[in-house]
């Protein structure tokens, strides 16, 4: 069972696990807007017989309905994935974020507990490098002291050190994944990768002017979610509950990832000034990678856009966090000799991976915006 499976993680996941002949249930939330694109390639029709992938409507802030989930489908493992995700909407909804991110967990462990099913079922719980927080060691272990940042990062404490209660205290097999940031082509549109991503390809194809930014300076620990889901799947088939640290141990800056996102297409960016006045300017380009990666016929018109305003990245503080963490960087030796886990990509293979994909998406709106079609404007 997954909960948050219409997420990043949740879909890459259930994928997974449905390729290993898995029976998947996923838990999705009632919205007026369908909300499963991401699984929409695994989705059955609910009138064939004996399906492997089942969606119920749920929600982890209804004690209820999550116990009647989990007496219905007996899982042998549950993911606990979903969550308010975002650690600048977690300031706008701090309660909310702690009943469904904290409590939420609480209520997963506790109808394990109290269906009687501790022996039966194993748990994964979604912990997050938003812990470390104002960070104590550098790099981050699963020695290192907590200090979150956020009403998420605090959510996510309380989801971390119950799930540790109710292995000590029950004997539940109940581990924590402490992962660091981890994207792909599929990462919700607002977190700052796939921010940049988009916003390069748009800005590439003529279709935006400006990338409006916050704190250009913060660094994490970036990886890729399809590696990451994998140790996840690990973690469960330990003879033992534990906790691990999942990460690159390779930390980058937001203002190094943006430089990288637009030279993975050909275009050179040179930052100046400080603070709110930082910019980001194209300053020169790479034609023949930009042909490749973007396409010829988009060369002109962005030399002449360029030659006009080569300003194409600006500061906005409303993007700014009220407290932010500055530095994230982790140690995943413990993941890598006991689970045997393994990172497929570094970092510019998730960012070649993540613009391939935002170029050729982009390339399709514009051809439905040129054809008349109504496409999203996408404000945040
Ligand atoms: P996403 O934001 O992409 O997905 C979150 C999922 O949780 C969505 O399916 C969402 O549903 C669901 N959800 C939100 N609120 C509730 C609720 N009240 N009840 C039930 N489901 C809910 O996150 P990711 O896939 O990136 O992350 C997965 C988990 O891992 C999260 O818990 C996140 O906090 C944690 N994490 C993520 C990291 C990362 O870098 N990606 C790193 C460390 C931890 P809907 O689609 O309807 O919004
Ligand atoms: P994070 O991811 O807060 O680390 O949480 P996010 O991508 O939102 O921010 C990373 C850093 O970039 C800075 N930043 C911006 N962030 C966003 N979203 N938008 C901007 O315009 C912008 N400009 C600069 C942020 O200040 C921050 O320093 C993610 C989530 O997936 C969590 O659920 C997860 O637990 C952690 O990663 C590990």
């Amino acid at each position: 069972m997954i909960t948050g499976i219409t997420g990043q993680d949740g879909a890459y996941l259930a994928e997974y696990l449905l390729k290993k002949g898995y029976r998947v249930h996923g838990i999705k939330r009632r919205s007026s807007l369908f909300n499963t694109e991401r699984v929409d390639h695994l989705y059955q029709d609910p009138h064939v017989e004996k399906r492997n992938f089942i969606l119920h409507y749920g929600d982890l802030t209804d004690s209820m309905n999550v116990t009647r989930i989990i007496q219905e489908c007996k899982p042998d493992e549950i993911y606990n994935l979903g969550a308010m995700s975002h650690v600048k909407v977690s300031f706008d909804t701090p309660e909310y974020t702690a009943n469904a991110d904290g409590i939420g967990t609480l209520r997963i462990l506790e109808a394990v507990r109290l269906l009687g099913m501790t022996e039966k079922t194993r748990i994964y719980q979604a912990s997050t490098s938003e812990l470390y927080g104002l960070v104590q060691e550098v790099p981050q272990s699963e020695k290192t002291p907590f200090y979150p940042r956020s009403p998420y990062g605090v959510a996510k404490l309380y989801a971390y050190w119950i799930t540790v209660n109710y292995r000590e205290a029950y004997g539940l097999h109940a581990s924590n994944g402490i992962l660091f940031n981890h994207e792909s082509p599929i990462r919700g549109e607002t977190f700052v990768t796939r921010k940049i991503s988009r916003a390069m390809a748009r800005i590439a194809l003529g279709m935006q002017e400006c990338l409006f930014m916050g704190n250009l300076s913060s660094r994490r620990d970036w990886g890729h979610a399809k590696d990451y889901i994998k140790a996840m799947y690990l973690i469960l088939q330990q003879d033992e509950p534990d906790d691990y640290v999942i990460a690159t141990g390779v930390t980058t800056s937001i203002r190094e990832f943006i430089e990288k996102s637009f030279a993975a297409a050909g275009m050179i960016i040179t930052f100046s000034g400080t603070n709110e006045d930082e910019t980001g300017s194209i300053t020169a380009i790479d034609e023949p990678l930009f042909g490749e990666m973007v396409g010829k016929e988009f060369l002109d018109p962005l030399k002449r856009r360029t030659d006009r305003e080569p300003v194409v990245v600006r500061v906005d503080r409303n993007y700014f966090r009220p407290s932010e963490v500055d530095l994230l960087i982790g140690d995943a030796t413990k993941a890598r000799t006991k689970l045997g886990w393994i990172p497929r990509y570094d970092l510019s293979g998730l960012i070649n991976d993540m613009i391939v994909s935002d170029i050729k998406l982009m390339k399709r709106e514009n051809h439905l915006k040129n054809g008349g079609f109504r496409v999203l404007n996408y404000f945040e």
